[in-house]
């Protein structure tokens, strides 16, 4: 799949690097930016770094989607993310991801270079379809119930698959009818995002299922409630979890992991990917078996 120019093969895991430009991202340290420079470098220091660990996306994201996070005026999301793409592109030869729901957002951002529509809201913004199609970039859809402001307030399934299949169907269909081709989308079950723990649990054990859209498929539980939860461990103290979570997405068909933990989560999607396409014939002269 092309991303504005970097060519990437979705058959092996690529790992994709979260980088926040919101002034309350405490999975970053919590650091505090009023000044719009100051955080500018501080994302780039962050993104050179997952670069140098093997990142081959990376997510920018200026609107916090935490549960009772507070809304951002679309001015300011693009104060936060146009900057931050623009320097990302000029010094790194990986895919900028933008984490946005807004229209404008998703116009400005490809413009300054993004190369994948990120949306948590799977373009149901009003405007959001028709101007992620204009970019003519890949997007990824993902599963959200409800909004972010209130989604974790009991949330309910009567069919948790049958569920989230018919609104990725149904968020198919859509994007076809504005003229986006199906082979630029990848889909995400959206880890978190209107779920309880036993909804993500199962959601991560019965994931292979969401294979049969043939499409490439993303996940981000680096951190989340649903590692926090399982293992009563605040927010620093979850890699090993997601890790081993990471495996799992991997082990059901994930293309993509979205992290935090680059360096930690490239060496384990490399090792999981080397046993699970061990049974392929080997490459001609490679017989360092
Ligand atoms: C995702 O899953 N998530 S933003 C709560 C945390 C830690 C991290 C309690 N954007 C996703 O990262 N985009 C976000 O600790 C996303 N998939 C895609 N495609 C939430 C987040 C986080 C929330």
């Amino acid at each position: 799949m092309n991303f504005a120019g970097i060519e990437l093969d979705l058959s092996v895991p690529q790992v994709m690097g979260v980088v926040n430009v919101t002034p309350d991202s405490f999975s970053d340290g919590g650091t505090l930016y009023s000044d719009n420079a100051l955080s500018i470098a501080a994302a780039v220091d962050r993104a050179a770094q997952m670069v140098g660990e093997g990142a081959s996306f990376l997510d920018v994201g200026g609107e916090s989607t935490r549960p009772g996070a507070n809304a951002v005026s679309v001015d300011e999301e693009l104060c936060r993310v146009v900057p931050v793409i623009e320097a990302l592109r000029a010094r790194f030869a990986v895919a900028v991801s933008i984490d946005t729901s807004t229209p404008q957002v998703i116009t400005a951002a490809a413009q300054a270079g993004a190369g994948l529509i990120n949306d948590v809201r799977a373009l149901q913004r009003e405007g959001a379809l028709q101007a992620a199609a204009d970019t003519g970039l890949p997007i990824c859809l993902m599963h959200i119930q409800g909004e972010p402001k209130t989604m974790q307030q009991e949330p309910h399934y009567d069919d948790l698959f049958g569920e989230i299949s018919s609104y990725f169907a149904q968020r198919i269909g859509a994007c076809e009818a504005v003229g986006i081709a199906r082979d630029k989308l990848i889909l995400d079950p959206g880890f978190g995002f209107g779920k309880t723990l036993q909804h993500n649990l199962q959601l991560l054990q019965e994931m292979h299922k969401l294979q049969s859209f043939n499409l490439p498929l993303l996940v981000g539980m680096s951190r989340k409630s649903m590692i926090g939860n399982t293992l009563n461990k605040p927010v620093d103290e979850r890699l090993y979890g997601g890790l081993a979570v990471a495996v799992m997405a991997l082990e059901r068909g994930a293309s993509i992991v979205r992290t935090h933990d680059v360096a930690a989560s490239v060496d384990a999607l490399r090792m999981t990917h080397a046993v699970l396409s061990s049974s392929l014939p080997r490459k001609a002269g490679n017989a360092v078996n």
